[in-house]
């Protein structure tokens, strides 16, 4: 014969007067034991309360907010015959919410408040690039400490089948969609077999040297932006044999001063010009990526070789100086990276980079953009070449532009436009004057 049972709160440790942030069943569910029934949260824990009966649910004797502690009266239901009556229940940390046939551990401190929480800040995880519907997501039906948990991997719970009694997601159906996921690809995984390791030794001798610290936080900084920007790279031309004999003239000026201006404080120049005329190329995506940062200002960095590695320091308020103090700047600021005197804060702040391998050679290259910068200027050596013009061929310097921008900001469209405009500032100089 059926027989109504009082659900209480089981022994949760030192815990008083915990809160219910969670009731999991109404009146009439027919629930199994070992079902959550509440979730309660104090300071220090989050722990779901399973149903040490199996029946069907008759009253709620609680609401949400209410403070229970040991021994107070949760529910009561109409117990199925089958109930494993004798069986006690014990709260689940909520940090694992255990199987029905697991007997549930007594309720660990967790490390923080599992619910409400407000969607964390934007970490790496392994479904990091995955768009949660936010809608759906609120929709799911799971308890807070796995919403938590799904936050903290950037899992869609709205695209997370549930295992739990009437499809209740449990965390495990969290652990296992994220699995498929890096597994699969799937929503911006990415699925990549691990590097073997491998004795080089075995091959020859070899000589080991660790990398700079330099050459790890660049390896890093470069790394992410590989993978999370999705580049493209526009190649264009421009003729400097104009700007070329205007640059020597100028040095020739300026022997006595020991001024050098080099093509890159041309470059420089040339982007303020690119950058009024395009501002879309001066902007970042904000942290929620669903925003544009316009930029008011126009700090240009100019990525830089140096014995420790490469660096990319910021020559700051470009539009504001002129083609002699860029010069200058950029000579003390490589003089500042060689000796290894740059700070971090000179490092910050771009809005656009220059990677500029002309003095070295080359002929086209796809720079990686430094975001969250949205572009980057890659140049390769000028070289002097046959160019059609009034039906014959006259030999032109011609620069060569290798411009990489991140898609998602920048339209195929605009990366034309946008190394066109360079090239046109380049081959005409009086254009900067603009
Ligand atoms: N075409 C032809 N010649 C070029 C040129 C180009 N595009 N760019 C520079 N040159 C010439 C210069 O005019 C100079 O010649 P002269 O001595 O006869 O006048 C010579 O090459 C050396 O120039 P430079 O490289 O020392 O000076 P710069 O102002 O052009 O560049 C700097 C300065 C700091 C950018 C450069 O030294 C440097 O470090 N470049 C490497 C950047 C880098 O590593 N990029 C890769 C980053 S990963 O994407």
């Amino acid at each position: 014969m059926a027989q109504m049972k009082d659900i209480l709160v089981p022994d949760i440790g030192d815990f008083e007067g915990v809160e219910i942030i969670e009731i999991t069943v109404s009146p009439g569910d027919v629930i199994n034991v070992e079902d959550p029934i509440v979730s309660l949260e104090s300071d220090k824990a989050a722990m779901e309360i399973p149903s040490p009966d199996a029946g069907t649910v008759k009253e709620i004797k609680v609401s949400l907010g209410d403070k229970v502690s040991q021994g107070d009266l949760l529910i009561t239901i109409e117990a199925s015959e089958s109930s494993a009556a004798e069986a006690p229940a014990e709260p689940a940390p909520a940090a694992a919410e255990p199987k029905a046939e697991t007997p549930a551990p007594a309720p660990e401190p967790a490390p923080a408040p599992a619910a409400p929480t407000p969607p964390p800040a934007k970490r790496p995880s392994p479904t990091s690039s995955m768009k949660i519907d936010e809608a759906g997501f609120s929709k799911a039906h799971a308890s807070p400490s796995v919403r938590k948990f799904a936050r903290e991997l950037g899992a869609d719970l709205s695209q997370v089948t549930g295992s739990g009694r009437k499809g209740r997601i449990m965390q495990q159906d969290v652990k296992d969609f994220v699995k498929k996921a890096m597994t699969s690809g799937a929503g911006g995984g990415l699925a990549v077999a691990p590097m073997p390791e491998i004795d080089f030794a075995e091959f020859g001798d070899v000589e080991t040297q660790p990398l700079t610290k330099i050459n790890k936080l660049t390896g890093q900084f470069l790394h992410r932006n590989w993978v999370t920007v999705p580049h493209v790279t526009q190649f264009d031309e421009a003729d400097v044999t104009d700007l070329e004999k205007f640059r020597k003239e100028l040095n020739a000026e300026h022997k006595d001063s020991g001024i050098k201006v080099t093509i890159l404080a041309f470059l420089i120049k040339a982007l303020v010009s690119a950058l009024k005329e395009y501002p879309r190329f001066n902007s970042s995506l904000d942290s929620t990526g669903e925003n544009l940062v316009m930029k008011q200002y126009i700090h240009v960095g100019v990525a830089m070789d140096t014995p420790a590695g490469l660096v990319v320091p910021v020559i700051r308020d470009c539009d504001r100086k002129s083609l002699i103090e860029l010069a200058e700047e950029v000579v003390a600021t490589s003089v500042r990276a060689r000796d290894k005197k740059l700070s971090p804060a000179d490092m910050q702040g771009g809005c656009i980079s220059i990677s500029s391998l002309g003095g070295i050679g080359g002929t086209k290259f796809t720079p990686i953009v430094n975001a969250p910068e949205v572009a980057i200027l890659g140049v390769s050596r000028a070289e002097m070449k046959p160019v059609y013009k009034d039906g014959e061929f006259v030999p032109r310097l011609i620069l060569p532009l290798s411009l990489s921008y991140d898609h998602r900001v920048i339209d195929g469209a605009d990366g034309a436009r946008f190394t066109s405009f360079l090239s046109k500032v380049l081959s005409d100089t009086r254009r900067l004057l603009l």
